[in-house]
């Protein structure tokens, strides 16, 4: 019997449902890629290169007919996910579980196999920005921390190392762990410093009768860091909030852009996420650019896809 295979969304929500699918199986023999919804057609077809096509299972990720399509290469694949998409074709041998109305994917995960667990609550106060109690807080920390200290390879087995701790030790092993307490610190001191420069650097405009914040940066940042610091912003809340992140890729020799979109007030911002070609939720969704697209572009076509 091969490995089944397992794509997930490498943030809290994805490592959740992928540690609660290893509780399932009592053990953590599958093939592990971590993935987004904009890298998720490369990531299906690196699987596929693995070999084995019998079992795939895809969590917390937007999908579209294509990729569905791509998936049913597998003999049997089942996708559970909450963002907000649909598809008038399913292959008959996908399975989907989709429920946009879920606080989080890891909620879905924990329903269809009958998994229960406190994880499902952190899941949950993490993907709605709502983190209340100290176990979501550090959860979210340690994975913002690895990711803004690892890449590539060497974060994907951190990441697999933080997931299986959490199916079979528990929370606890992580926050006894003196390694990840002096990762963390030092994270923290990372954050310190960005926090200072986001209300000096935030552009605050009306648009359409609708209060927007913009913020652009060449640094990849952790989104609730932004989202949090604006709501101390004397003209909080935001109808929406931005973050315009740069970065350069490499394979294209070019500057990527990463948008970033919350609101603060419940209006629904994922039309505005829709037409750039992203996705997500109605109020926290994103889209990717494999192209440069400044502040001053962005406004522009804000002037002209933000109405409502
Ligand atoms: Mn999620």
């Amino acid at each position: 019997m091969e490995f089944p295979v397992v794509i997930t969304h490498g943030d809290a929500d994805g490592i959740i449902s992928l540690a609660l699918f290893l509780k399932h199986l009592g053990n953590s023999k599958v093939r592990i890629y971590f993935s987004s919804t904009f890298r998720l057609l490369p990531t299906i077809c690196e699987s596929i290169k693995g070999g084995n096509l019998e079992r795939l299972y895809v969590f917390d990720l937007s999908g579209n007919e294509r990729v569905l399509r791509l998936a049913s290469t597998y003999d049997k694949a089942l996708w559970i996910d909450h963002h907000n998409w649909n598809v008038e074709r399913i292959p008959e041998n996908v399975e989907l579980v989709l429920d946009n109305s879920s606080p989080s994917a890891s909620m879905l995960v924990s329903k269809y196999f009958s998994i229960e667990s406190e994880l499902v609550e952190f899941a949950n106060q993490i993907d709605m920005n709502a983190e209340k109690c100290e176990e979501a807080l550090f959860l979210r920390d340690l994975i913002a921390s690895l990711k803004w200290k690892f890449k590539g390879k060497l974060l994907a087995n951190k990441l697999k190392t933080v997931t299986i701790k959490l199916a079979f030790s528990g929370l606890e092993a992580l926050e006894k762990s003196s390694q990840i307490a002096e990762l963390l610190s030092e994270y923290k001191k990372w954050i310190e410093e960005i926090e200072k420069t986001i209300l000096p650097k935030v552009r605050i405009f009306n648009l359409n009768g609708n209060k927007v914040a913009l913020f652009e940066t060449f640094e990849s940042i952790p989104i609730y860091v932004v989202n949090n610091k604006l709501l101390e912003h004397e003209e909080a809340p935001f109808d929406l909030v931005a973050v315009i992140m740069h970065k350069p890729d490499m394979r294209r020799k070019n500057i990527g852009t990463k948008i970033e979109l919350r609101t603060q007030t419940d209006k629904n911002i994922f039309p505005i996420a829709e037409s750039l070609g992203g996705g997500g939720h109605l109020k926290a969704c994103a889209a990717t650019l494999p192209k440069f697209m400044n502040a001053e572009k962005f406004v522009e076509f804000l002037k002209e896809n933000f109405k409502f």
